[in-house]
């Protein structure tokens, strides 16, 4: 029999799966259906020049950011491809300042999907590399209710699983469910997720930072002195180091994971609690690093332990190498 070497994404889901007694195949159903959006989304990403998807809907978003039509694209695409698995009780979403109900005769899955439908989306004319990030719990409300907000705001931690795709020179999908990282590529000839990155683990250490240091004059006076000591010549300390800095989250964190690094976006004197999401963009990337040997703090405490208050709120968060 020919020796088969590539493994896709559904198959080392069932892998791993099997590596779990009393696994349901609930969690593989549900990154199956989310590979599913994920090559549909890659595709409009990947063809936005060619038709008219690009530019602004003129609507804005719960957050007051216009939005483009490809942000809600991803969104619809995604509750299409997840709210009728079985796997949900519950979803919630960037684009949806609610949380996104599962219609009655499906909503008795076991697990919570919380997602951004596409991270980075302000840089989508230019042709810069964005990315879809998820992250998905086990249900805490009774079973057989339709889920709640309560489901959706659990310490990042309680994480089952988490990932994201980034649309850049290739589609990658990234993710764990707690036995290490694993990104797999997607082959668009025949539309399937290939695993190309076997356990990744990210350098222990390395020369990048990434930070818009446009904002230096709002950084707390401690971060301008790390940032500066960065900078400075020391070849004992591999000073100084690189910036790299593409401001689309996903990216940046996707370059770090394999290359080492730190990804900040630190809280400043406008922004007290920084820019980016704990539920949907830190919580996620949080728990990959973590099982990659990087670490995730927001500037004091691990950002898997801290306490959500609601579901779109914003935490500073310093994640990469150890
Ligand atoms: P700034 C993209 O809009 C985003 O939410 C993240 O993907 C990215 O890291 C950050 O904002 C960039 O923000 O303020 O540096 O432009």
């Amino acid at each position: 029999m020919a020796k088969i070497k590539f493994l896709t994404l559904a198959r080392h889901i069932i892998e791993e799966e099997k590596k779990h007694p009393h696994a349901t195949g609930e969690l593989s159903g549900l990154l199956h259906d989310l590979s599913l959006a994920a090559k549909v989304i890659s595709l409009e990403v990947n063809k936005a020049g060619l038709v008219d998807i690009l530019g602004f809907t003129g609507d804005s978003n719960v957050h007051g950011e216009r939005v483009k039509k490809l942000d809600i694209f991803a969104h619809d695409m995604l509750i299409w491809a997840m709210d009728h698995g079985g796997h949900l009780c519950v979803m919630a979403s960037e684009e949806e300042e609610d949380i996104i109900h599962i219609p009655p005769k499906y909503n008795i899955g076991k697990y919570v999907l919380l997602f951004d439908p596409l991270d980075g989306s302000s840089n989508i004319d230019a042709n810069v590399s964005i990315g879809t990030i998820f992250s998905i719990y086990r249900r805490v409300s009774p079973a057989g209710e339709p889920g709640t907000l309560e489901d959706c705001l659990q310490q990042g931690f309680k994480q089952v699983a988490a990932g994201y795709v980034v649309y850049g020179s290739s589609t990658i999908l990234v993710y764990t469910a707690g036995n290490g990282v694993h990104g797999f590529t997607l082959d668009p000839a025949f539309g399937e997720f290939i695993l190309s990155h076997k356990n990744i683990q990210t350098p222990k250490k390395s020369k990048i930072y990434s930070i818009n240091e446009g904002n230096y004059l709002y950084w707390h006076p401690g971060l301008k002195k790390y940032i500066k000591y960065l900078q400075e010549e020391d070849e004992q300390t591999g000073r100084p180091y690189t910036g790299r800095y593409i401001g689309s989250m996903i990216a940046d964190f996707h370059r770090n994971l394999l290359y080492g690094g730190i990804f900040m976006y630190p809280a400043d004197s406008r922004n007290p609690n920084g820019k980016l999401r704990l539920m949907y963009e830190c919580n996620p990337v949080a728990f990959i690093i973590e099982q990659a040997g990087g670490k995730a703090i927001d500037g004091k405490q691990r950002i898997l332990d801290i306490k959500p208050e609601n579901l779109h709120q914003r935490v500073p968060i310093f994640v990469g190498s150890e």
